[in-house]
């Protein structure tokens, strides 16, 4: 029996470590104005793993409610829209960008030079609860 137990290790052991996404964040950060004003979190997820990661949603203590968004401009008219997931290719990247893929905080509860903890939430990875730094009506000084 132990002999068979470690043979199906040996066969399953590799072929689901590289076939998870794996997931990490960098450069967290939200615009934030008012509390009466939704405020823009932007980050750059990247997976290192072999297989797409679907981010489904975020959450954090700071947003009240937080949103997938993305900015568009149709015809002219600057508009957002619900985004219900967004995908990390496998060895890929996924950048959050103002005018762009926004997490929307809707009711900020943050001050501006300390952090505040989103957690994203994924169909196929664990979550991951990343801290963003909070910056004023100049958005971020880098300019991310
Ligand atoms: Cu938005």
């Amino acid at each position: 029996m132990r002999r068979v137990l470690a043979a199906l290790a040996c066969l399953l052991l590799p072929a689901a470590a590289s076939a998870a996404p794996a997931v990490t964040a960098q450069g967290g950060w939200f615009r934030y104005l008012l509390p009466q004003i939704p405020a823009g979190g932007f980050v750059t997820l990247t997976n290192a793993g072999d297989t797409a990661a679907v981010l489904t949603g975020a959450s954090s203590p700071a947003c009240g409610s937080a949103m997938l968004h993305r900015s568009l401009n149709r015809s002219g008219m600057d508009m957002m829209i619900d985004v219900n997931s967004i995908t990390i290719p496998a060895h890929g990247t996924f950048r959050f960008a103002p005018g762009d893929y926004h997490i929307m905080c809707m009711k900020p509860r943050m001050t501006v030079g300390t952090t505040a903890d989103v957690t994203l939430r994924f169909r196929n990875a664990p979550d991951l609860t990343v801290p963003f730094t909070v910056y004023g009506a100049d958005g971020r000084p880098t300019g991310q």
